[in-house]
């Protein structure tokens, strides 16, 4: 890795991290509402992956606002789909979990666990059926690989050599229940070992990630068949904002906050490429203000106009129906 790239993958940590704080913080005050999943302590791996697989078709699950920054939204633009308001990526529609621009190939932010597995088996299928080789990658936890929609995924694109990266962010819990009670082991990569090659990696290791992927995503678009990519990390916070955390030990999370990824990022910069503490905090800085810019733009944007409730629904604006 060059000195440009690892500046560019702290700088999108920096700035992941000072996101999910703020709106943590404005999660407290009401600004925003709904369900919030946050992503402090799982920087290395949403960004890096991103920034790997940065000309591709990206699917996501919930936990997404640092992948959907990484893979080229702008933040404001996510911030503002937090807060609801019609300046949102998602015109405020979608909300933390719907987070979507075809414009940057990123496919969501999905709510239903596994649910947009299918999704990226289908659209690589897509690609291949218009003579694309590129290649498709599905981000997901290690509680959706208990699920029906996880195996037929891997069958499929297995069977039919798409070009699909299957990347397990496996952080040890699926809520509030630890992978192994319902699991017959750690590495959720053992499931796919009968259908495709296997990698794991460090996934708070930002690095490492980024190696990975770029290696797996070039591999599959040889047109081989998927791979299937496990990394291991920690989320810091509770599931999502109404979830205390409690099922797990202070000392547990002790020790993975030791293995923090931003400061192990922070560390190559200075020792591998020789930055100095002002260069890093001047980067941490720039990562403030886009945060800052992004919750006042955010804050000051309108809120979706009440006419436009039934755009964009499956139905439409049903011609017999009084509403
Ligand atoms: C099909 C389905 N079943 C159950 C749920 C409820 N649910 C939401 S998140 C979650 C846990 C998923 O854990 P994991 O896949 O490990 O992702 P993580 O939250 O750790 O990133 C569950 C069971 C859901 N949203 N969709
Ligand atoms: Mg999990």
């Amino acid at each position: 890795m060059d000195k440009l790239k690892a500046e560019e993958l702290y700088e999108l940590m920096t700035l992941g991290r000072q996101f999910e704080y703020a709106a943590k913080e404005h999660y407290m005050t009401g600004e925003i509402s709904g369900f919030l999943h946050l992503d402090i302590g799982q920087e290395a791996l949403s960004v890096a992956a991103m920034k790997a697989f940065e000309h591709g078709d990206v699917f996501t699950t919930y936990r997404e606002h640092i992948m959907a920054i990484a893979k080229g939204i702008e933040p404001k633009a996510v911030m503002a789909e937090l807060f609801g308001k019609k300046t949102g990526v998602s015109e405020g529609r979608g909300g933390s979990m719907h987070l979507f621009e075809p414009a940057v190939h990123f496919y969501g932010g999905d709510a239903i666990v596994g649910g947009h597995l299918p999704n990226a088996v289908g659209c690589a299928y897509a690609r291949k059926l218009q003579g694309s080789e590129e290649g498709v990658m599905a981000v997901f936890g290690d509680g959706a690989t208990n699920g029906g929609a996880f195996f037929e995924s891997l069958n499929i694109a297995s069977a039919w050599k798409l070009p699909v990266l299957f990347l397990c962010e496996n952080n040890r819990y699926a809520i509030g229940t630890e992978i192994t009670r319902v699991a017959p082991f750690l590495e959720q990569a053992k499931k796919a070992e009968p259908y495709m090659p296997t990698v794991e990696v460090d996934g708070n290791d930002a690095v490492a990630v980024y190696e990975a992927i770029s290696e797996a995503k070039s591999t599959i678009e040889k047109g081989h068949g998927p791979i299937f990519v496990e990394a291991f990390t920690y989320r810091w916070e509770g599931h999502s904002m109404s979830d205390a955390g409690t099922y797990r030990s202070p000392q547990e999370l002790q020790i993975w906050k030791s293995k923090d990824p931003v400061e192990r990022m922070k560390k190559v910069l200075q020792e591998r490429f020789g930055l100095s503490d002002a260069e890093i905090e001047a980067m941490d800085k720039r990562a403030k203000k886009i945060v800052e810019e992004a919750v006042q733009y955010a804050s000051e944007s309108p809120e979706p106009e009440l006419s436009e409730l039934y755009d964009h629904v499956f139905c439409g604006r049903c011609a017999n129906v009084e509403y």
